[in-house]
């Protein structure tokens, strides 16, 4: 989920969170963002009632499309297609902004000849939205100015997922809806420290910061302050790691604060990957459904029982302060991490005085690296080696957070990014076209499912199915099922209903919705009972690697 890593550096919002109440227009695409950023739905919200125009594009009738003068409700996988269609009509009426594509950017006229061949029958046709909507949506985008655009994973989780992220970035650029305030590219991260984790290197490809893996002095700078020797070639993504487990050529898999079991693709896949592992380690709050397949499970502390920092989705890292005690043995993540490894090298290094083992990391991180005094001196080791959090530590976010990049310990931290350049210099114009998803309808498997969340509950529900209150507001899951396709199977409102796909089989109750456009359904991946992961599909995106679960196809029938 590496974003916008093409132009612009990385994928990380690049304007701030207030910031979205100075936009004339915001474009909502693939975001449920009141049920799923409420904090930032709120804004949102509040900027339209101060006037701001907002624009929709969901497959579905989200909240927000209550107050959006346009909701375009496309095809699930075809915003390739509508991007590309609003970019045709902004050129076609002259709303392109001339003198920023002639100072910042670069490959315009090649790509204008991509998108001249998106023309609105043709966009109508592929995505299913009337014509004038995409006119409206073009118009209000290009012309009432500064206009922001937020998306997040119905953009994402597509086996285009990279493709459109880069067609969002066309149209900032050919409109200048980049570097000022009120404007920008907002990517919405998920969970609460996603940011912070990819920040700090937890991607197979990176080091801290975004450093390349592959880039020979990126990886000689950490191999001399590690004093080790490191791999030169990226990692595997998830699921890599479950395929090889599949095949046997993975052994061993640790996996920390993740329930695998429920919330990646064809969960059946997944279980049975798991299961071929000789030694399967969890960190976990929970005896989830993953923990419970483990080896050993080590008992981690929650947000609240430990200090560090969260970096938010404004790139704002910020502390987070213990407030209770863990319970029983239960330690914070980097101590566990950390006991683990003074116990592993002290073995290898035992190991290595007997025989010459060629491990893939080398060196001499005997016992004493691993002895960090807390995590403000994980934190000045980051801002050593990091330069966007170079000018970081604890005390200079103790009372308010700072917005990477924060290059020297006297910086104030950077709200808007990419305010007189790109991270590559000028902005890269890059012609991309639309593609079916990887599974589309057929005879056998009429419907197009495509998957998400809910207000109430928190992904695979380990933490938020032991809330009382939330349990009774959210029960069970049910499945959203356009009234006319409902009517034509005799399905009524709450009848139980079996979904199947190429993968799997699941049952669940009915909601009979206009939410949902003719052919498409909605599920959630809450309810291990009714697990919309049973049915979807592995395909990845070839470069971000992400998989595709906003699409698979699947039969509906009454139970
Ligand atoms: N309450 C709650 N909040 C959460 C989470 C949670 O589990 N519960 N999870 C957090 C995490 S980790 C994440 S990543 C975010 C996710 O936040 P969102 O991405 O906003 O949530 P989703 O429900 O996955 O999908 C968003 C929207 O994409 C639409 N969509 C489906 N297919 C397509 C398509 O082809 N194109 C377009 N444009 N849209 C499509 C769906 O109808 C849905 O409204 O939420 C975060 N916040
Ligand atoms: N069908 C479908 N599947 C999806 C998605 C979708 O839209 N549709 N979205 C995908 C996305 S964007 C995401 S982010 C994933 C989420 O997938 P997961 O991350 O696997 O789901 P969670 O239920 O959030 O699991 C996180 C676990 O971490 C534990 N935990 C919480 N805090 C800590 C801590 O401090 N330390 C440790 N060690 N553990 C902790 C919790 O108890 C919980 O069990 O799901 C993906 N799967
Ligand atoms: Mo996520």
């Amino acid at each position: 989920m590496t974003g916008l890593a093409t132009s612009f550096g990385s994928g990380a919002m690049t304007n701030s969170i207030a910031d979205l109440e100075q936009a004339q227009t915001i474009f909502v695409i693939g975001s449920n963002t009141t049920e799923q950023h409420p904090v930032i739905g709120t804004r949102i919200r509040k900027a339209v009632r101060k006037g701001a125009k907002l624009v929709v594009a969901d497959p579905r009738a989200i909240d927000l499309a209550n107050i959006a003068a346009v909701h375009m409700r496309q095809r699930p996988g075809t915003d390739l297609a509508l991007l590309n269609g609003m970019a045709h009509i902004i050129l076609k009426e002259g709303l392109e902004d001339k003198e920023f594509i002639a100072n910042r950017t670069e490959g315009f006229d090649e790509w204008r000849k991509v998108v001249e061949t998106y023309t609105p029958a043709r966009v109508s046709e592929i995505t299913g939205i009337p014509i004038d909507d995409l006119f409206t949506a073009a118009r209000l985008y290009a012309g009432n100015k500064p206009a922001t655009i937020c998306y997040a994973m119905g953009i994402t989780q597509h086996t285009v997922g990279h493709n459109n992220v880069l067609a969002i970035a066309n149209v900032a650029m050919l409109t200048g809806n980049i570097g000022k305030p009120g404007a920008g590219i907002d990517p919405l991260r998920g969970q609460n420290n996603v940011q912070g984790a990819c920040d700090v290197g937890a991607l197979p490809n990176f080091y801290p910061g975004y450093q390349k893996v592959i880039d020979d002095a990126a990886r000689e700078k950490f191999a001399k302050a590690w004093g080790v020797s490191l791999p030169p070639k990226p990692g595997l993504v998830v699921g890599e790691m479950l395929n090889a487990a599949h095949e046997g050529k993975l052994k061993a898999m640790w996996i920390i604060g993740e329930n695998v079991a429920m919330s990646d693709p064809d969960v059946q896949h997944v279980i049975a990957s798991l299961k071929h592992l000789d030694f399967l380690v969890v960190s976990e709050l929970f005896m989830t459904e993953t923990a419970q397949l483990a080896d050993v499970v080590l008992p981690a502390a929650s947000f609240a029982e430990k200090d560090g920092t969260f970096s938010n989705t404004e790139r704002r890292v910020q502390r987070v302060r213990k407030a209770v005690n863990p319970p029983g043995e239960a330690r914070a993540d980097w101590q566990i991490v950390c006991e683990v490894a003074r116990r592993m090298s002290q073995v290898s290094s035992r190991k290595s005085q007997v025989a010459d083992d060629s491990q893939p990391v080398t060196g001499d991180l005997g016992p004493e690296t691993w002895n960090y005094a807390s995590p403000a001196q994980i934190m000045d080791e980051i801002a050593s080696l990091t330069p966007s959090y170079a000018g970081i530590n604890y005390e200079r976010i103790d009372a308010k957070g700072l917005q990477w990049p924060v290059p020297s310990k006297d910086h104030p931290g950077t709200p808007i990014l990419h305010a007189e350049k790109f991270t590559r210099g000028k902005g890269l114009f890059s012609p991309v076209e639309h593609q079916e998803p990887a599974e589309t309808p057929d005879q056998e498997f009429p419907f197009t499912l495509t998957t998400g969340r809910i207000l109430q509950h928190y992904h695979t529900g380990s933490m938020t199915h032991r809330v009382a209150g939330l349990e009774t507001l959210a029960p069970e899951e049910r499945v959203e099922l356009n009234p006319d396709d409902a009517a034509q199977m005799d399905i009524l409102d709450g009848d139980c209903v079996r979904i199947s796909s190429r993968r799997g089989i699941v049952e669940s109750k009915a909601w009979v919705t206009e939410r949902v456009g003719r052919g498409v359904i909605f599920m959630t991946f809450h309810y291990a009972n009714a697990l919309g992961n049973v049915l979807t599909n592995t395909a990845v995106d070839p470069v971000a690697k992400i998989p595709e679960l906003k699409v698979c196809a699947v039969r509906v029938e009454r139970v």
